[in-house]
């Protein structure tokens, strides 16, 4: 019963609050008069000029831009801050000064809620000259929020965490001046949509917190990386324009995909010193298809990884330039213009557990001196012609030819570790060579021993089965033919649809 009469009373006390707060709801505009100095409270109404009321209700406006004299640091602890729009920054720099106009003193110190009655909220950052102000506070999305950051050389930085209430909402940044967003406060999540149209939004991680939670969306300007691991893993990021530095050196980011139909776009490495340190992008979507296709590494080389289970597409007319790709899971898809590289570098394929594939949509899509590395992994050649450099082997690899004529082509591997095996699928060859499709090594080609770990499995022009391979003088690698007298006492016998039975096992 105890329990039950202090529900009551407490219910009393929000029901009043609830009243308190609709009859001072109606929007207004505020500004700021309480000048400058540290822990200046946003909730007393003297710093703004009123009686009894101060910015704390959806569709206010909060006029934080008048020319200060000296700087300023707003505290948030109290008073639910609420508004609309926050007009932000030193209008005037009386003798060339910035006073720096700072929302919170602390990481997480105390909370902002934007709310714009459903019309989209805004942050208008207006000053000019090169400085940043800071928000410390938290941050409550209740609207989708705009920040124009309206100066080329200034920067906000929004340190606390940023969630979201009453829905999903994003965060859409304009302006060409800096937007970062580390959250030292706390762990953000807010799921709306981040979008770039102009400047930059530099992410970075903090303990463990991404600083942007949903998926991205990059119109224009540059999203940069200042950590590894800035933004969700589960976001997709779609490039339309702009580009992105993953900062650095070695800032490594894991997303889940890529998207875009725009060819400008380029993903780059930041600076690289020591040498030779990159950044890897992972891409770690489990599920769906996605196609991307702008560049990686023309500004500066990157590592690329494929690891979760879907279908990446990279196309576009432009080559990229990446340091090393591996791909472990899902389907890596290549259709750039035939002839444009959408892989360079070092290229691993496969888990060696059977995952991991990379599937051709166009020819000459992997540069000439790629080293190719099976790891249990799958090349999907789909009708289209590869050039590589040397062709290294371990667990049990696959090469699928599929339908159409594909010249698969690597130089010398003679000298390459091998162990596994690789099975060639959906082979259309002849013989003698020279077929519709063709497996070719440069002079010294592969080793007896390799050539004992290769197979081709249902071969388009032989009777079904699985056969050994062999090199012929010109290099390239066919199925192996059984002596005649071997082929008719298998078929008298029927054991040749036994061994075929066996070696698919
Ligand atoms: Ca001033
Ligand atoms: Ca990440
Ligand atoms: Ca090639």
């Amino acid at each position: 019963m105890k329990k039950n009469t202090l529900r009551i009373i407490a219910c009393a006390v929000v029901g009043v609050g609830s009243l308190v707060a609709q009859q001072t709801s109606t929007a207004a505009t505020y500004t700021w008069t309480g000048g400058g100095g540290a822990n200046v409270n946003w909730n007393a109404p003297a710093n703004w000029g009123t009686v009894s009321t101060y910015p704390s209700a959806p569709g206010d406006v909060a006029n934080l831009n008048i020319d200060f004299a000296a700087a300023v640091t707003l505290s948030m602890y109290s008073g639910s801050p609420t508004c609309g729009i926050l007009n932000w920054g030193d209008s005037t720099q009386t003798g060339g000064v910035y006073q720096a106009v700072g929302v919170s003193g602390t990481n997480g110190g105390g909370t902002i809620t934007f709310n714009n009655n459903g019309s989209g909220a805004q942050i208008n950052h207006v000053a000019s000259g090169a400085a940043t102000d800071n928000m410390r506070c938290n941050v409550i999305l209740q609207d989708n929020l705009t920040i124009n950051v309206a100066s080329s050389s200034y920067n906000i930085k929004l340190w606390g965490a940023i969630t979201e209430s009453g829905g999903s909402y994003g965060i859409t940044k304009t302006g060409p001046g800096y937007l970062s967003i580390e959250p030292a406060g706390g762990a953000s999540n807010w799921t709306g949509l981040t979008t770039l149209n102009a400047g930059r939004i530099q992410v970075a991680s903090n303990a463990g917190n991404n600083g942007i939670t949903g998926n991205i969306l990059v119109n224009g300007g540059r999203l940069q990386n200042s950590s590894s691991d800035a933004i969700a893993d589960t976001a997709n990021i779609e490039f339309e324009g702009g580009d992105w530095n993953m900062g650095g050196p070695g800032n490594n980011e894991t997303i889940a995909s890529l998207s875009g139909a725009a060819t400008t776009p380029d993903i780059f490495s930041g600076a690289t010193v020591p040498a030779g340190v990159v950044g890897t992008l992972t891409l770690a979507a489990t599920t769906g298809t996605t196609s991307y296709a702008g560049t990686f590494g023309v500004n500066n080389a990157l590592a690329l990884s494929k690891t979760g289970g879907s279908t990446q597409t990279l196309a576009g007319t432009r080559a990229n330039v990446l340091s090393s790709v591996s791909v472990t899971g899902g389907t890596l898809e290549l259709n750039k213009t035939a002839g444009v590289n959408a892989l360079s570098g070092p290229i691993t394929v496969g888990n060696g557990a059977g995952a991991g594939k990379i599937r051709l949509l166009a020819s000459n899509q992997m540069a000439d001196g790629s080293a190719f590395t099976f790891n249990g992994g799958t090349l999907d050649t789909n009708g289209f012609s590869e050039t590589l450099s040397t062709l290294t082997n371990s667990g049990a690899s696959t090469i699928d030819m599929g339908a159409g004529a594909s010249i698969l082509t690597f130089a010398n591997s003679s000298g390459q570790t091998w162990s596994g095996s690789i099975q060639i699928l959906n082979w259309s060859g002849l013989t003698a060579g020279g077929g519709t499709d063709q497996l070719l090594f440069g002079a010294g080609g592969l080793s007896t021993g390799q050539l004992a770990m290769v197979s081709f499995v249902n071969p388009t022009n032989y009777a079904p089965g699985t056969y050994g391979a062999t090199i012929l003088p010109s290099g390239e690698v066919v199925a192996a033919v059984p002596e005649p007298a071997i082929i008719g006492t298998l078929a008298a016998s029927g054991l040749l649809a036994l061994r075929r039975r066996r070696t698919r096992a």
